[in-house]
């Protein structure tokens, strides 16, 4: 190409939009209708049987513990709850790429993501309602949960998983830190700091971006001009990829292959997730029909993910309506029994609380902690 030939596409400002719009095709393996449309992608995916029983046993799982914890909210039995209806592919088959070792820093919609590495039901739910006990990451005997708390400040997980994505580094972990943020975080400054450093250092991160096409009501389009969250990762001299969100297999694909490029020391990885929130932003009283329309919503619920994921499995003959009606009541059993466990932990004090706030409470604290304990409170 001559200079001017050159110089007449830097300053044709159409056809760089036209270049952002075409740069991030979706990666898709699975269809709405359960048919896969990449046998090579299926087959470099590797999952066998066993592993899609296990990610389908997830989103189920996932799916019960979001109808569960709505219900109990309503109740006032359940503290916080942002629901993960739509979101169950986005979560549960990218967290299935990673292991105990991988750090996860999620945000107030990702229980699901730590539940499934081992921290009981019971804790999310006092974490829910606030009590300090609920930020203990552990298992149920008592090891480690390589987990952040959930980040309710949008975007500030990122930053976190840099420093932490750093130190894996420079250990020379076999181990990555993947986070989670919104489309709605991608317009927040940590978000750029967090992935600009990593990306700096080269460091093991994964970030993904679940775009479910709203941030509280804020929908996508009115977030940023980008056409796709993705070419922020470009940003930051990150590989970037869009990803069919509802499609189970090609979230765990783009999931598994970011960790391997990041953990072989070449730098982190940004993954969008095309999915949908099919509820509201949260327990705390949003209304979605106050900006967006049920016909909407109702159109969402029929690429939901668990619909593809159930229609692919039966034809395999490895998954049926029965075996799916007996784990969510294997699932249910559970989560009453742990909802019966949180209710018997002894309700938190406002000592407690106050002495676990900081690591070195501060002088007013100190007075206040004692005031309180004084009063037996
Ligand atoms: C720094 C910061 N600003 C504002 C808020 C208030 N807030 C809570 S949730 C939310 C929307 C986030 O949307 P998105 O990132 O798309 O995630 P989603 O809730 O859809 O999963 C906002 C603005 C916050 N928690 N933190």
């Amino acid at each position: 190409m001559t200079t001017t030939e050159t110089n007449k596409k830097i300053l044709d400002f159409d056809y760089q939009l036209q270049q952002q719009d075409e740069s991030f095709p979706t990666l898709s393996v699975l269809n709405n209708e359960g048919e896969i449309v990449d046998e090579e992608a299926l087959k470099r995916a590797n999952l066998t049987n066993d592993d899609l029983v296990e990610i389908m046993k997830r989103m189920v799982m996932s799916r019960q513990l979001d109808i569960r914890s709505t219900k109990l909210a309503k109740q006032g039995r359940f503290g916080f709850f942002a629901p993960t209806a739509g979101q169950e592919a986005s979560q549960m088959a990218s967290s299935y790429a990673f292991n105990d070792d991988d750090w996860l820093m999620p945000g107030y919609r990702d229980i699901p993501e730590i539940v499934v590495k081992g921290w009981p039901i019971w804790k999310a739910i006092l974490w829910s309602r606030g009590h300090e006990l609920g930020n203990v990451f552990e298992t149920e005997d008592g090891k480690p949960v390589n987990s952040w708390m959930p980040q309710i400040i949008i975007g500030a997980q990122y930053v976190e998983a840099a420093g932490i994505a750093l130190g894996l580094k420079k250990r020379k972990k076999d181990a990555v830190v993947y986070a989670y943020t919104g489309d709605g975080g991608t317009s927040q400054g940590d978000f750029y700091e967090g992935m600009d450093f990593a990306g700096a250092y080269h460091a093991n991160a994964v970030f993904f971006s679940q775009n479910n096409g709203f941030a509280i009501s804020t929908p996508r389009k009115l977030q940023t001009a980008a056409p796709h969250l993705a070419a922020k990762g470009w940003a930051a001299g990150l590989p970037s990829v869009v990803v069919d969100g509802n499609d189970a297999i090609a979230v765990y694909l783009a999931a598994k292959e970011a960790r391997a490029w990041s953990v072989a020391g070449n730098g982190p990885v940004f993954i969008e997730t095309l999915t949908n929130r099919l509820e509201p932003h949260s327990t705390a009283g949003d209304d979605p029909l106050r900006y967006r329309t049920q016909a909407d919503i109702d159109e969402h619920w029929k690429f939901e993910p668990l619909l593809r994921m159930r229609a692919y499995m039966e034809k395999l003959g490895i998954w049926s309506e029965e075996i799916e009606q007996a784990y969510v009541e294997q699932v249910n059993k559970e989560i009453d029994e742990n909802i019966a466990k949180a209710d018997n932990v002894e309700k938190q004090k406002i000592s407690d609380f106050l002495k676990h706030t900081l690591e070195v409470p501060s002088f007013a604290m100190t007075e206040q902690i004692k005031k309180f304990e004084e009063e037996g409170k």
